[in-house]
Formats: C-alpha cells, sequence, structure tokens
C-alpha cells in the first residue's frame, strides 16, 4: 500500500507542533510534511528529535503565497491536509487584525483552492470555540455545532470566515473535510503570550501577572494532547462535512487558573496585577463535545494532572521560553502596560 502524505501547516507552532510529534510518532508508515512561515509564534527547535526520521520534512513557505502553494499541491499531491496555521492571539488581533484576514482568511482559501485540484481525501480544518462568540455565566449552557456563529474579535471573526469558505468548498466542489472547533488549549510549547505559559514563566521569574478586568472570564480548557488525539480520530473516523466541537468540561475562571498556578509554585497573590480589560472580552466559553464523544473520543487528562505536567515541563525546559521572552516578544510585551 502506499504510503499516506499528510500536509500539517502550522506544525512550528504550540498545537500543530504538538500533532507533528503526536504523527511522527505514532504513524510510520505516513509521510509528515510540516509547512511553516516561522512567524515569531513558530520554532523548529522543538522538533529537533525528529529532524532525521524519513518519515519527517519541512517545507518554509507562506500558506497565503497561491504562487507557492498551487506547484506544491501539484507536484506533493497530499492525501491530506490538517490545517493549524493561523494567527493565534486575540490581543494581537485587536491591535493589528489586517495580518489574521491575511493569514486566517486568504491562507485558509489559498489552501483549499490548493486542495481542490488534486482531489485530496480530506481537509480537516482546525477552527475554535471562540466562532460561536461567548456565553453568559449560566452553567447550563454550552456550544454545540448548531450554535449560531457569532464572533466578537477581529480573530474569531477571521476564524468564522475560514470555516464558511471550507463549508463553501465541501458544498460547492465537493472538497472532503472536517472542521473541528475546541476550548482552550494548555502544555508543553505554548507561547507565553498566552494565559498559562504567561502566568508560569512570569512567577518563575518573579514578575506580576496581569489580570484582565476583574478575572472572572470563563474558558474551557484542554490538554494539547488531548486535542491532537481528537483530531486524529476525527481525521481517520469524522462522517465526511461534520463539524466537530472538542472539549473535556474543564471550565474555570481566569483568576482560579492564576491562583491555582500560584499555589503549585508557592507563590503568593501578592503578584497578581489588575489591569484594564480586555476590549470585546468574552465572558465565557464551554463546550459541549458529545458529538465527538459517540465517535469514542475522551480526554486522557484531568486537568489537575494536565496543569501540573504543563508546569514541570516549563521548569525544565526554561531555556525554551526565556529564549523567546529575551527577543522580540520582550518588546511586544513591553508596549502592553504600563505599570507592570
Ligand atoms: P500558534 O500561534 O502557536 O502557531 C501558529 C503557527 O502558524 C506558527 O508556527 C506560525 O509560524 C504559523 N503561521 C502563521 N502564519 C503563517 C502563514 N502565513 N503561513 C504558514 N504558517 C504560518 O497557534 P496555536 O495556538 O498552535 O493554534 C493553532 C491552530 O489552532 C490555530 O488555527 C488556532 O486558531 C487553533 N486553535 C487554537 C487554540 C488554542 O487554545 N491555542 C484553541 C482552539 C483552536
Ligand atoms: O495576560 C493576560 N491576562 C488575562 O487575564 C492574558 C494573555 C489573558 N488573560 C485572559 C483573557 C482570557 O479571558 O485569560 C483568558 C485566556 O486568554 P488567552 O490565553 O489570550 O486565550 P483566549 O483569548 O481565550 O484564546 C485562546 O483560546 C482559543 C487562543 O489564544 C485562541 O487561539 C483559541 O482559539
Amino acid at each position: 500500500m502506499a504510503r499516506k502524505k499528510i500536509l500539517v501547516t502550522g506544525g512550528a507552532g504550540f498545537i500543530g507542533g504538538n500533532f507533528v510529534q503526536y504523527m511522527v510518532n505514532k504513524y510510520p508508515a505516513y509521510d509528515i510534511y510540516n509547512l511553516d512561515l516561522l512567524t515569531y509564534a513558530g520554532d523548529l527547535t522543538k522538533h529537533r528529535n525528529i529532524e532525521s526520521r524519513d518519515n519527517y520534512f519541512f517545507i518554509k513557505a507562506d500558506i497565503a503565497d497561491p504562487d507557492t502553494m498551487i506547484p506544491l499541491f501539484d507536484k506533493e499531491r497530499f492525501d491530506y491536509v490538517v490545517h493549524f496555521a493561523a494567527e493565534s492571539h486575540v490581543d494581537r488581533s485587536i491591535t493589528d487584525p489586517g495580518v489574521f484576514v491575511r493569514t486566517n482568511v486568504l491562507g485558509t482559501q489559498v489552501l483549499l483552492e490548493a486542495s481542490k485540484r488534486i482531489g485530496l481525501s480530506k481537509f480537516i480544518h482546525v477552527s475554535t470555540d471562540e466562532v460561536y462568540g461567548e456565553l453568559d455565566f449560566d452553567p447550563n449552557t454550552f456550544f454545540t455545532e448548531d450554535t449560531p456563529l457569532q464572533p466578537n474579535s477581529p480573530y474569531s471573526a477571521s476564524k468564522a470566515s475560514s470555516d464558511l469558505l471550507v463549508r463553501a468548498y465541501y458544498e460547492t466542489y465537493g472538497l472532503p473535510m472536517n472542521i473541528t472547533r475546541c476550548s482552550n488549549n494548555y502544555g508543553p510549547y505554548q507561547f507565553p503570550e498566552k494565559l498559562i505559559p504567561l502566568t508560569i514563566s512570569r512567577l518563575l521569574t518573579n514578575e506580576k501577572v496581569p489580570i484582565y478586568g476583574d478575572g472572572k472570564n470563563i474558558r474551557d480548557w484542554l490538554h494539547v494532547s488531548d486535542h491532537c488525539s481528537a483530531i486524529d480520530l476525527i481525521l481517520h473516523e469524522g462522517g465526511n462535512g461534520e463539524i466537530y466541537n472538542v472539549g473535556g468540561y474543564n471550565e474555570l475562571s481566569n483568576l482560579e487558573i492564576v491562583k491555582m498556578i500560584m499555589a503549585i509554585l508557592g507563590k503568593s497573590e501578592g503578584f497578581i496585577e489588575f489591569v484594564p480589560d480586555r476590549l470585546g472580552h468574552d465572558k465565557r466559553y464551554a463546550i459541549n463535545p458529545a458529538k465527538l464523544a459517540e465517535l469514542g473520543w475522551k480526554p486522557a487528562y484531568t486537568f489537575e494532572n494536565g496543569i501540573g505536567q504543563t508546569i514541570l515541563w516549563y521548569l525544565e525546559n526554561k531555556q525554551w521560553w526565556e529564549g523567546i521572552l529575551n527577543g522580540e516578544y520582550e518588546h511586544y510585551f513591553s508596549k502592553q502596560y504600563v505599570s507592570l
């Protein structure tokens, strides 16, 4: 049987990077092509351990450039695309929305166009629960796959737009696809601009942790390796054209998360600094993952296990995040708050 060729876009980033490792190790009979532009969020050092494997390949390229993507797809004739590449940080989308439209909307459309030409077996579009907008604090309400799309930030609007393009290529051209909408991820190699790694790294360097508004906003957290196993299952078993929500019923307020990390690291709550709220800050996200559970998926991590493992990872991999904190990111962060 011919080897399967899987193109993973954004495989130098946080979730794509974890997924590349998962697939290269689990499926020696699949050739995994990691395509990434290596923006500020991309980093290849995480793949040193697989660089010399004969089922791993790296391509540095821009998904929004049709002059590169179309010939690449025509030549390589991938079997599957798993599409993670994106601008992913909500705060950056508030200060600079244009690049989110270019990468997330145009980039996805270019990949769809390239895929449609080659008879791809399936396009997996990795999206987010943020496309549904926000929930109120009633704990009995959840996002289902039928919840209307009501994105509030430029980031989530760009992701919702890309979801609609994927749907349109399925309806119009019959391109086989699944869309996945996962809740907030955490785990190894998450860029320290996101709440959990930001909190861990700042506490480890004895710096204050900025909490937006009153800290009562709720997110639904899933360990990145559980997101990877969900995508693996959907890639192999997902019904053509279906959308799947991914989440593990792990709702926590931002203050609860930060205090939990402080307790584990033995740091005082005096390190909390309340800062002005994020513009358009969504109150609450919560996923109902029942449709995915019907395929047989369930998360392996409890939040308690996952956060412990993640904190240990950041303790043991200081050189990775210190390198980031000393670079261009430091300049970005220093412009965010006057008081910290
Ligand atoms: P990330 O920012 O860590 O990584 C994004 C990667 O995409 C980087 O390696 C970057 O270099 C690459 N990239 C950016 N622009 C590109 C371009 N034009 N061409 C090629 N590569 C480009 O993001 P992440 O947190 O790993 O998120 C991955 C995907 O999962 C995104 O689509 C995001 O919307 C989605 N998602 C994220 C979360 C989360 O909690 N982080 C939750 C649900 C869904
Ligand atoms: O310094 C901070 N202080 C703070 O209070 C940061 C960075 C965040 N927050 C709050 C804002 C959110 O309520 O913490 C919560 C989590 O923030 P982020 O880590 O920025 O994640 P979020 O905005 O929820 O979006 C994430 O989850 C869904 C990812 O970045 C998206 O890519 C994904 O789609």
